[in-house]
């Protein structure tokens, strides 16, 4: 197969004083392998809701690093839990216990009202964690004949990129030349309670689902979809799986994407901002008749549940009640979404989102807006093509959000 030409290839910098930008571009696109068509820009520094890059230049991060970044870059809080663990210890693994781990979960409990926690570090190590979950409890609780457990899940999912997790997959990018992948996955329209409701059968254990479709385009679901998928999870028998990775930690304006309709699901995945924009941490919550499922050996990570994780996802959620971040993201989110919808340009089709997690789409590609932002001073980009997803830090002042709505309308003026 000829190797195609790689999109997005990086675009010549105009003048001399780019030269460092450009030359470590270069040299990144020498030797890291192409798996991402970055925008221009060489992030150096950064520091709240703004970065530097390797030119000097400053923009506003107005995408958080796919909403890792709800408490914007280097929180001094959590950047300072962090360097206090760092002078005690960083890494145990979990052959023998650490002095944060109890904490930590005993922390996320409180946060989700479950009974118990699971850690790991990525967001799809999370997701697998739940598929796993899920097809033990159907084996061990609900009584599936193991083997042929099945979940449900929604078209336009994105949940990570593990061989099985795009096989539950709808979008072609992300499967072609992958296969064969795992078996024993349903897939039903996103929104649809009653294609859902068609497609559980005797031996489905749960529904994976995003309370909001992130990665395609910010998709809200109809209102009371949430709750509907709740009563139905519950008549039927399956685990009501919430991937809560991009929506958790306030960014939609409440601390839960589900708390929108007020349903708590019977397991949260839970990842990105979890680590307070220091590192990866992630975990399962669900209660003990759930997550009991495991027994010393049955599942595990090397770096899941370290005391560094810990000690700065602890952190994190303090904060991010202590500050009331969902108040913020509501406000901001409403603010942000005014000053987008006065912005007069017949290419915009929609703009779209809760909280601080808001979707522009245009009837035409969005990438050159994209770059008319970063020409503004705004870091942005752009999901399947045509729609902008602007997901600022949730601490972002409004001072700030006002400037970057500005420069956001002197981008997208024709
Ligand atoms: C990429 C998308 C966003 C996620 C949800 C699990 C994960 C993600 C709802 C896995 C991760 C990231 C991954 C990153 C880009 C970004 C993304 F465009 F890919 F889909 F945010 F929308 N569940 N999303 O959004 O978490 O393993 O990455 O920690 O892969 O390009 P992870």
């Amino acid at each position: 197969m000829p190797r195609t030409a790689r999109k997005g290839a990086v675009t010549k910098h105009t003048s001399e004083n780019e030269s460092v930008s450009a030359r470590i571009i270069a040299e990144t696109e020498r030797y890291c392998a192409h798996n991402y068509a970055p925008k221009p820009v060489v992030v150096t520094w950064a520091e709240g809701a703004r970065v530097r890059d390797a030119d000097g230049r400053e923009y506003f991060d107005m995408l958080s690093a796919y909403s890792a970044l709800n408490f914007g870059h280097r929180h001094p809080e959590i950047v300072a839990a962090a360097k206090e663990q760092l002078d005690r210890v960083t890494l145990t693994s979990r052959a023998f216990h650490n002095g944060l781990l109890g904490e930590f979960c005993k922390a996320l409990c409180a946060l989700t009202g479950k009974g118990m926690a699971l850690p790991m570090n990525t967001g799809a190590e999370a997701v697998e964690t739940a598929l796993k979950t899920a097809r033990r409890w159907g084996a061990f609780v609900k009584g599936v004949p193991d083997g042929r457990q099945r979940i449900v899940c929604c078209a336009g999912n994105f949940h990570g990129r593990t061989i099985s997790i795009i096989g539950m997959s709808t979008d072609e990018s992300a499967r072609r030349g992958f296969a064969p992948f795992t078996e024993g996955f349903d897939v039903v329209p996103y929104g649809d309670v009653a294609a859902l409701e068609r497609a559980v059968g005797p031996d489905t254990v749960a529904f994976l689902f995003e309370p909001i479709q992130g990665e395609a385009g910010v998709i809200l679901p109809p209102e009371g979809y949430i709750a509907a998928v709740r009563e139905l999870c519950t008549r039927r028998g399956i685990l009501m799986i919430a991937d809560e990775v991009q929506t958790g930690f306030a960014r939609t304006g409440d601390m839960f994407a589900c708390d929108h309709e007020g349903v708590v699901p019977d397991i949260y995945i839970l990842g990105k901002a979890l680590g307070g924009g220091i590192m990866p941490v992630s975990a399962v919550c669900a209660d003990e008749d759930t997550l009991g499922v495991y027994e010393p050996g049955s599942h595990g990570s090397t770096f899941g549940g370290n005391p560094l994780a810990c000690a700065v996802a602890l952190k994190a959620m303090e904060i991010v009640r202590r500050d009331d971040y969902a108040g913020m993201a509501r406000e901001k989110g409403e603010r942000l979404r005014r000053a987008l919808a006065a912005v007069d340009n017949d290419d915009i089709v929609e703009i779209r989102g809760r909280g601080l997690l808001i979707g522009v789409e245009f009837k035409v590609p969005a990438a050159p807006y994209v770059a008319a932002l970063i020409e503004n001073g705004v870091l942005a980009k752009e999901t399947h093509e045509r729609t902008i997803r602007f997901a600022p830090p949730l601490n972002i002042s409004i001072e700030e959000l006002d400037e970057a709505a500005e420069r956001i309308a002197r981008a997208f003026a024709k």
